[in-house]
């Protein structure tokens, strides 16, 4: 059995109707794909605290506390590496603010119907359908780089 270092990182979903605001990722990890905004949870922030500032930061809109909502928990490892990654999927309904590139993330808005799975993490084709119709979920997805789910468990529940 191998120990992981775990980190915890957030994960952010705007949805405004039949539309979610997605970002592309200009640099560091994750580069190339869209995907929602998020990052580390610092010391002394809640998940739900830096799900909010790094929103703000990667697309300038403001959330508030309480029109977040936490949808999902994903563990993210990766085949010879001792990370982690325990990933908080937050969605929000309200906002405010426009949506604006920075130099993180580039955002847009994609129809439900039509999201870029070819150009996003390989799991989120598996979880985006739960997040869509509003349930919540818990998954482990274990990766052969980044492009290869070599298993990975995805589970509906009640509530967090
Ligand atoms: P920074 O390095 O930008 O935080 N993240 C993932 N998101 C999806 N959809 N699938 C994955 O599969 C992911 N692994 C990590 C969490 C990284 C951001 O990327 C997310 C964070 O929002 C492996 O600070």
């Amino acid at each position: 059995m191998s120990s992981y270092t775990r980190k915890l990182l957030t994960l952010m979903f705007i949805r405004e109707g039949e539309k979610v605001l997605l970002g592309y990722k200009k640099r560091g990890f994750g580069q190339g794909r869209w995907n929602g905004f998020g990052g580390k949870v610092e010391p002394g922030e809640t998940p739900v605290e830096a799900a909010i500032r790094e929103t703000k930061e990667e697309a300038g809109v403001d959330l508030s506390v309480g029109g977040v909502e936490k949808v999902g928990e994903l563990e993210f490892t990766f085949e010879g590496e001792e990370v982690l990654m325990h990933v908080m999927v937050y969605a929000s309904e309200t906002y405010q603010g426009t949506p604006t590139e920075t130099e993180e993330m580039r955002p847009a808005w994609f129809p439900v119907s039509s999201l870029p799975f070819a150009q996003m993490w390989p799991d989120d084709s598996q979880w985006f359908p739960l997040l869509l119709r509003g349930a919540k979920f818990r998954g482990a997805f274990h990766f052969r780089g980044h492009d290869e789910i070599l298993s990975q468990k995805l589970e509906e529940v009640k509530e967090f």
